[in-house]
């Protein structure tokens, strides 16, 4: 038996007010956002019958979830975060706005204030006994002209897949930096080779995907902002090849183009002894329309540039 009332004018009314739209104080945009999550909360829980332990259970959840600090993780792994990128993707398509390297997810992981260096930059702080990496490459326009003083915001996880600051056993900053392109337009980063991630096995959204019948796991990958004056700000990332969880990504963000092909190279190359992994990538941005396009969102992140 389903019963119906979240249509009814009592209950459209009482939502109304809920929302706060029954007066003039507050905010306009947030009063319309929050009636149709009411709206269609009360939808959902009529048309799939949700019982009250259902409903008591995710409230519970959403309690967890905070105090974890995992929304941000969850919303990558249900796949929204990937969704907000095929949805830009598409609105470039409509304003013809295409060309360059392909957008990918930023992931929760972000720590603004990395140490700015310019035209290369030691990115791990020589306590993780990883395979040395050798990253580098060129920001160039849809021209294929070289950037000079572009931003190559880049961070990634150590051989346990674990991010630093997230994991305090890592020193500050470690496997983050900021390089500026030098004069042709390159930056270099040693570093070492990551592994990929895995969501806490023991955290909320480990729990929900479990109940999905999902792994929580990311094919080894190296984060980037890439920005540079007149030019569309880039998030992106390079996801290993090789992985086995290349193209099996529990936050859907390896996209064709953003491959990053490993080589290795003899002992002594670049002067650093054992096997070397060498990755080249170059970055081509698109031009600005506009100011905000220069700039990433405003999405919270932790700390602050200096
Ligand atoms: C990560 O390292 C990541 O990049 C994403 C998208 C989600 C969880 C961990
Ligand atoms: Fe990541």
């Amino acid at each position: 038996m389903t019963v119906r009332i979240s249509h009814s004018a009592e209950v459209r009314s009482f939502f109304e007010h809920a929302a706060g739209l029954t007066h003039d104080q507050g905010n306009p945009r947030l009063k319309q956002i929050v009636l149709r999550i009411l709206q269609d909360s009360a939808k959902l829980i009529e048309d799939l019958a949700i019982s009250d332990d259902e409903f008591w259970t995710a409230v519970d959840y959403l309690n967890r979830l905070g105090a974890r600090g995992e929304a941000g993780l969850l919303v990558a792994g249900l796949g929204i975060e990937h969704f907000l990128d095929l949805l830009s993707d598409a609105r470039d398509q409509l304003t013809g706005r295409t060309g360059g390297t392909p957008r990918t997810i930023e992931g929760p992981l972000y720590v603004a204030g990395a140490p700015l260096c310019e035209g290369e930059a030691r990115l791990d702080d020589g306590l993780d006994p990883g395979t040395p990496m050798l990253l580098q490459g060129k920001v160039l326009d849809l021209d294929g002209q070289p950037i000079a003083g572009a931003i190559v915001d880049v961070w990634h996880a150590n051989t346990r897949g674990l991010y630093s600051y997230f994991d305090p056993s890592q020193s500050e900053y470690n496997l983050r930096r900021r390089i500026r392109t030098d004069a042709q337009g390159r930056y270099r980063a040693r570093s070492i080779v990551p592994s990929g991630y895995g969501c806490p096995a023991d955290g909320p959204t480990q729990q929900c995907l479990d109940q999905l019948g999902r792994h929580g796991q990311r094919p080894a990958h190296i984060h980037f902002f890439i920005s540079a004056p007149g030019h569309r700000h880039l998030t992106t990332q390079i996801n290993l090849s090789g992985d086995q969880y290349l193209w099996d990504d529990f936050a859907y963000a390896t996209r064709d183009g953003l491959i990053g092909e490993v080589t290795f190279a003899e002992d002594g190359a670049h002067g650093i002894a054992g096997r070397i992994a060498e990755l080249n990538f170059d970055f081509r941005l698109q031009q600005a329309t506009s100011s905000d396009d220069e700039q990433r969102s405003l999405r919270p992140r932790a700390l602050q540039d200096h």
